[in-house]
């Protein structure tokens, strides 16, 4: 188990001023980034990681259970090899992709970020990881496709928590094609350097930093390219409560409770509260990619 694959250690993109220095943008003559110097923090703050343990024992994951404990307690019932992912869907080369030949084809990188779930807690996680758009350029996204579906895999004989109709099951996410294409949006396949566990969502999850954690769908098992904006989960249980897009938006509260602040997981008891960044601390990054829409309206 110890060596699934082989995690690429130097030192690059590991912060989101280091993204500016991304292969892709240098491709792209930085034109996309936006206005913004490089080397500029995102805010003056020195990004601290969180634990391990704290990463690895404080989870979201409903298909073992609903209580913070759970994914850990449960979740190394869930087999991991073989697994493939199938991608479908408006794409050149559909089919299934055993994971070993799309590590075999992926850069992985490690990327530091800030992970803030819709419930108010944060943390902040050192992620290894590939570029989305990597994967999905390996199957050829045709010209007609404007989002990206993403599904969990499915199985109750290893999921106890899927007894329960707490969702509606199999887990569903999905993105706009170019919030998929962004150079921050990875699929994470290792934490601190180790492979991911199974409770954050082995072997390959989802992460979206600038968008509340739910978006970042675990244990992928399909991807689908389509013209339509795809059903998700959260949004499916509640709609009020739970938009499409769900960036991180300190000036749009849920309806429960308030946005602008959240607690920073770590310190035990002494967890502390945080102002709540607009996109997360990603603006410089993204915010063009919502230039003209009411995000009140667009939550
Ligand atoms: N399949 C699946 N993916 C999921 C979830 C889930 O319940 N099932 N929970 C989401 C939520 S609400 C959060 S906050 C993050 C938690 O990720 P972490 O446990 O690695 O911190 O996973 C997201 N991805
Ligand atoms: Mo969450």
């Amino acid at each position: 188990m110890a060596n699934r694959w082989k995690n690429d250690l130097s030192e690059r993109c590991v912060t989101p001023e280091a993204v500016y220095m991304n292969r892709r943008q240098v491709l792209a003559g930085a034109a996309g980034i936006g206005l913004v110097g490089a080397g500029r923090p995102a805010r003056a703050e020195t990004l601290e990681p969180n634990e391990w343990e704290d990463i690895t024992s404080y989870n979201n994951y409903y298909e073992f259970g609903t209580d913070k404990g759970d994914p850990a307690r449960h979740a190394h019932r869930l087999t991991i090899a073989p697994w493939s992912v199938r991608i479908d869907g408006l794409v050149d080369r559909p089919g299934d992709y055993a994971f070993e030949d799309i590590m075999a084809k992926m850069v992985v990188e490690k990327r530091l970020y800030r992970f803030r779930c819709v419930e108010a807690w944060s943390m902040v996680v050192p992620w290894n990881g590939f570029e989305l758009a990597d994967l999905l350029e390996v199957a050829g996204v045709q010209g007609a496709a404007k989002y990206v579906a993403f599904e969990t895999v499915l199985r109750p004989e290893e999921m106890p928590g899927v007894a329960y109709p707490v969702l509606d099951w199999p887990y569903v996410e999905g993105l706009r094609l170019d919030e998929a294409m962004h150079p921050l949006t990875i699929m994470a396949t290792g934490i601190y350097g180790r492979d991911i566990p199974n409770q954050n969502g082995a072997p390959l999850r989802l992460v979206v930093p600038w968008k509340y954690g739910f978006k970042s769908i675990k244990s992928v098992v399909r991807i689908t390219l389509t013209d339509a904006e795809p059903p998700t989960s959260w949004n499916k249980a509640n709609p009020r409560e739970y938009g499409f897009y769900s960036n991180v938006n300190p000036e749009v509260d849920h309806p429960r409770w308030s946005q602008a602040t959240e607690r920073r997981i770590g310190g035990g008891l002494f967890s502390s509260r945080i102002p709540t960044l607009m996109f997360n601390g990603y603006g410089d990054e993204v915010a063009r990619l919502y230039e003209g829409m009411d995000l009140t309206r667009h939550f």
